[in-house]
């Protein structure tokens, strides 16, 4: 990281825009809504500010908290918040930072700084948006601390002690007033503590979840480099290495690491600032261009193709690739319909001349490893030719084919806005459905037995199977690279399955058929699950329905206990349920929960299936053997 130019910092550089009434008034406007993934930025401002602080080069550790109540701890190793007091002000700094919107040091000076990117809104909107919020400075020999309530100040920064120690502790306590969620999420945030471990090597993160007492580290002096490796770790490599480099060009950091397996796809993440670019941008384009334009050299050199045959395309080569591409720069501009798009265009022909020279440099040096790579991408080549002949042949009947598919019951209402359909496994639930609906604006697809593995097959197989055909069809959109977003018939896509094993393979393999060949269905948060109850009470001739496990107890507390008048019909499958309460309890709109899908839970939807249906035996074994318990509980 460029620390040759940080500047101390200078008290009247923090700007002063607005106080935190805004922020409580509409929350939604500062950290996208209020319901889970809200609670879950929380997290990130906060560890955002450590993590600024590690790329300025001042922090090595950070260890985060969830404490047993829900309430949050971050600690850093860094300089610690300034403390001095802000001449315009007259309070101390740390104050200001946490009182003041928009508060910040001079940006885009000294290092890169993570903020400006999707919320990057920083400390003071957690602390508006947080009943309690403490907190603590150690700095030039001293300690120092303050405490809030709703964003206001219990009293000014007082020391409390002294110490040899630097770094910044921020606690707080997210407000009931202010979210419907409150319960934080280890996956979520182990995923995303480990995932900026990944991207900033060397720095230590150290997860504590106190509430089950558990403890993980995240520490990799390998950086995305061991990021690949991680995604790789369920499948077959064609080297043993992931291949890296690294450059750094007009103040923009690059990093790169990629390595091929034997699967048919391609998952290329990339990242600037330490955020997702999920809709890509100039340095997924440089790396990409660089990509197949070195391998094509290659190839070229070693005569595995003649200069009159065609060259490899870029899709050939990416068959089965992994890959990371981080950028840091100075002023990110993040474009698109989600943000996640970087437009700087001077980063395009950076990360392609690092690309270009980091793969010349690695295949100069490692010719037998370019062999197999080359050879998978011939092959993918000619199947590529077979596959657009087949699908030439198949587009007429099912992507261009303007007939619905047979099984689909559509809705009346034309305008995709209005529009559901329910994906239902099996013809007697789907059969329930059909009667249940609201046909002016739900449409049923009944989907018969296990749909098929998108795992081992290219397109052209994948085509091959019905229920994958009249999915396509009835989505309307295409698929794959043809995907186009604006012709989906229905806004809502919702995937309804027994609560079962067999169900949540079946919708783990819709999940990874979605994420695979309409990613932008998912991305855009247009795929959805049913809940269906688990229970059905009845009691004193009231029905009610349990759609949790750990919520029956409680309601049969809350009807006071179980007696002879209680009936409680636990339900399997959906076919249990006649058309009615289908309706009533998971698809009228004033009643039902839908899960909205998220990009993360189709990964690790991708994950569960590569694991299960993929060629490793041992990763097969530990997922069954980590899940028995858990199958045994949802198939009771
Ligand atoms: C647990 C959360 O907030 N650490 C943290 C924050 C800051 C600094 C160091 C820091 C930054 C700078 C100079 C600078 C912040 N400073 C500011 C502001 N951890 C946590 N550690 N000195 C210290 O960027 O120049 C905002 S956050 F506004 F002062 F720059």
């Amino acid at each position: 990281m460029p620390d040759k130019d940080i500047e101390k910092y200078d008290q009247d550089q923090i700007q002063i825009l607005e106080g935190l009434e805004p922020v409580r008034k509409t929350p939604g406007m500062y950290i996208g809504n209020t319901s889970k993934r809200g609670l879950h930025q929380l997290v990130y401002e906060i560890v955002d500010n450590s993590v600024d602080e590690a790329l300025a080069g001042f922090c090595t550790e950070i260890e985060a908290y969830i404490h047993k109540n829900n309430s949050i701890t971050v600690k850093d190793n860094g300089r610690g918040m300034p403390v001095g007091i802000h001449s315009k002000t007259g309070k101390s700094s740390v104050e200001v930072i946490m009182t003041i919107l928009h508060a910040g040091g001079k940006f885009g000076g000294g290092a890169y700084k993570i903020s400006g990117g999707l919320h990057g809104v920083g400390a003071s909107v957690v602390n508006a948006l947080s009943k309690k919020c403490t907190v603590v400075v150690r700095t030039e020999g001293k300690i120092w601390k303050i405490e809030f309530e709703r964003g206001i100040p219990l009293y000014e920064l007082k020391q409390i002690g002294e110490t040899k120690e630097t770094g910044t502790t921020t606690y707080f306590e997210p407000d009931d007033e202010v979210f419907d969620e409150l319960e934080f999420d280890l996956e979520v945030l182990s995923q995303r503590l480990r995932e900026l471990a990944f991207l900033n090597k060397g720095l230590k993160i150290i997860l504590h979840d106190e509430r089950i007492e558990k403890h993980f580290t995240f520490h990799y002096e390998g950086g995305i480099k061991e990021f690949v490796t991680y995604l790789n770790r369920n499948k077959l490599t064609l080297h043993p290495e992931p291949i890296y480099f690294e450059g750094v060009k007009d103040d923009v950091d690059v990093e790169v690491a990629l390595q091929f397996n034997d699967s048919y796809n391609e998952s290329i993440f990339s990242f600037a600032n330490n955020i997702a670019t999920i809709e890509g941008g100039t340095h997924l384009v440089g790396f990409k261009n660089a990509l197949t334009k070195e391998f094509n050299d290659y190839a070229k050199k070693y005569s595995y193709i003649k200069d009159s045959d065609k060259n490899l395309s870029g899709d050939d080569i990416r068959e089965g690739l992994t890959a990371i591409i981080s950028v840091k720069i100075f002023k990110p501009q993040f474009e698109g319909q989600t943000k996640t798009k970087l437009g700087n265009v001077e980063v395009r022909s950076i990360v392609d001349s690092i690309t270009s020279e980091g793969l010349n440099y690695f295949l100069e040096e490692n010719p037998t490893i370019g062999k197999p790579i080359i050879e998978k991408a011939l092959v993918a080549q000619r199947a590529r030719e077979a596959a657009r002949k087949a699908r030439e042949l198949t587009r007429k009947s099912v992507l261009e084919r303007s007939s619905l598919p047979g099984k689909l019951a559509d809705c009346s209402s034309k305008d995709p806005k209005d529009c559901e359909v329910y994906l239902v496994e099996g013809d007697s639930a789907g059969g329930s459905a059909k009667q249940g609906r609201d046909r002016k604006f739900q449409a049923i697809l009944p989907l018969r037995g296990k749909i098929m593995n998108v795992e081992k097959a290219r397109l052209d197989k994948i085509l091959g199977y019905e229920a994958i055909r009249s999915i396509i069809t009835a989505i309307g959109a295409g698929i794959s690279k043809e995907f186009d977003i604006e012709k989906i018939r229905y806004y809502k896509i919702v995937i309804m399955t027994d609560a079962d094993v067999d169900g949540s393979h079946i919708r783990n393999l819709l999940l990874t058929f979605f994420y695979r060949y309409m990613k932008e269905l998912v991305e855009t948060g247009h795929v959805y699950i049913a809940q269906p109850p688990l229970y059905k009470i009845e009691k004193d001739k009231k029905t009610h329905y349990v759609y949790r496990d750990k919520e029956l107890e409680k309601l049969l507390k809350d009807l006071g206990g179980k007696d002879n008048n209680t009936r409680i019909q636990r339900y399997k499958g959906l076919g249990e349920m006649n058309a009615e309460q289908l309706w009533d309890t998971t698809m009228n709109p004033e009643n039902r929960t839908l899960l909205q899908v998220s990009i993360d839970d189709a990964i690790v939807a991708d994950e569960i299936i590569t694991i299960l249906m993929g060629d490793k035996v041992e990763p097969r074994r530990l997922f069954i053997e980590e899940n028995a318990t858990k199958a045994v509980n949802i198939d009771v």
